[in-house]
């Protein structure tokens, strides 16, 4: 137990080069905890705000200069003293300190960074690793500690590319009886082998924002054909022991209540795009498919869920947005068998864990997922152990802020296997 003395924030750079914020927080016996936060660049209308200079002349309007200021002259101060160990406590002040809904006062930015940087410094204070310490905040009843399944975004489209492919991501998973270090294994083969497919073929192998690669294809389909030639070149086996899945983030081609894909000469109805789906499930049996409509776009959700099998994951990102009101919409119209849980799309530790819990309860698979901006911070690794999630949606297993996270989970495979067999029962 001890109190908090400082809070100090900076300006760095994030993996696209833009500004973010890093907080250090300093408990009175000693104790530290830094954590940078993450930013999206396919956002949802219903994230909480990210506040930016909007100063033209610096990083183009992107510095975090304000936020940093919040950070260091309200929530700081407004925090002094506050015992660091009472995370619910802690987050409901600084919701209270910027007293808007979506968190625009403060800068959802600024308001995370606090939130995790407080979460590091008490685990360091109850000397404790950080996804045990976290562990304390859920209800841990019928829930396994375990390290979830990787989704690896090997071919990046949309916005996180800027080529021609309409679809954001696609994904290779391993199995889920797999340990995550087998899967990280398939998934490294499968993206090496793939680097080899797009070589002989002369595409480009550089990368999108992700890490994975981001050639110009005709088709958004082409993609897939890459892909699964890719693994055909591996030991693993497409539909047995590792599955393919498209974060197609609708939202960024959806207008005036039609879908424009750059492959498709005329525009789609959400009921043409839902029927779009349901062929392409038929050629390439898919395990997961997020954001397949976008996010207001009831319609098209409720007519896809009348043709979606009962095996297809179909998972809400932009849709939910880290939202308890946007999970219970999603939850009454019985259209999601999946949810992204981003704690930067709600904006405190706490809360993010709140809509894990009740997305869980509801049976729904749930997916940590970090950000197409990045930073090093690996907190998201111990955060998605924390909470049990089944899967985590870290990007390519490529590039250092990508495989931070990664790396992270293998230590804490490493430390689980090792308590397990001293018979540790793993503080449950
Ligand atoms: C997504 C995310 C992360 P962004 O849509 O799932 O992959 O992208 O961070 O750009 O919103
Ligand atoms: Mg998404």
């Amino acid at each position: 137990m001890a109190k908090i003395k400082q809070v100090i924030a900076y300006e760095i750079l994030d993996s696209r080069g833009n500004p973010t914020i890093e907080t250090t927080v300093v408990l009175h016996d000693g104790s530290m905890g830094t954590a940078s936060v993450p930013s999206g660049a396919s956002t949802s209308s219903y994230e909480v705000a990210e506040l930016r200079d909007k100063d033209e002349g610096r990083y183009k309007g992107m510095g975090v200069q304000k936020a940093i200021e919040n950070i260091n002259k309200i929530l700081g101060p407004g925090l002094s003293g506050a015992e660091a160990s009472h995370q619910q406590h802690i987050d409901k002040m600084m919701i209270e300190l910027d007293g808007t809904q979506n968190k625009s006062r403060l800068g959802g930015n600024a308001i995370l960074s606090v939130s995790m940087a407080i979460a590091k410094a008490a685990a360091k204070s109850a000397v404790l690793p950080l996804y045990l310490y976290l562990r304390q905040f859920i209800n841990r009843e019928n829930v396994t500690l375990r390290v979830p399944t990787p989704l690896f975004n090997i071919l990046n489209g949309g916005q996180h590319a800027g080529r021609n492919v309409d679809f954001q991501e696609f994904i290779v998973t391993p199995a889920t009886s797999k340990s995550f270090s087998e899967g990280l294994l398939t998934g490294s083969n499968i993206y090496n082998s793939l680097k080899e497919v797009m070589r002989e073929k002369n595409y480009t192998t550089l990368t999108g924002d992700e890490g994975g690669f981001a050639p110009p294809l005709s088709s958004n389909l082409d993609a897939l054909a890459l892909i699964k030639d890719a693994i055909a070149r591996t030991s693993s086996h497409l539909g047995f022991d590792i599955f393919m899945g498209i974060d197609i983030a609708a939202n960024s081609f959806y207008q005036n209540q039609n879908y424009h894909l750059s492959d498709h000469s005329s525009q789609l109805s959400p009921k043409n795009l839902a029927e779009f789906y349901a062929s392409l499930l038929a050629t390439y049996p898919l395990l997961y498919l997020e954001d397949p409509f976008a996010e207001d776009d009831w319609e098209g959700w409720e007519e896809f869920a009348k043709v979606s099998h009962k095996d297809l994951m179909v998972v809400g990102d932009d849709l939910v947005s880290t939202n308890p009101f946007r999970l219970q919409m999603a939850l009454d119209k019985n259209i999601i068998s999946g949810v992204i849980i981003k704690p930067n799309q709600i904006g405190t530790v706490i809360e993010a864990m709140a809509v894990v819990e009740v997305a869980r309860a509801a049976g729904l698979k749930t997916i940590v997922s970090h950000r197409s901006g990045e930073t090093n911070d690996d907190f998201i690794a111990d955060f998605a152990v924390a909470v049990s999630s089944d899967y985590v949606k870290f990007g390519a297993p490529a590039h250092g802020e990508r495989v931070a996270k990664y790396n992270r989970l293998l230590h804490i495979e490493k430390q689980l296997k090792s308590l397990e067999s001293q018979g540790n029962v793993l503080g449950e």
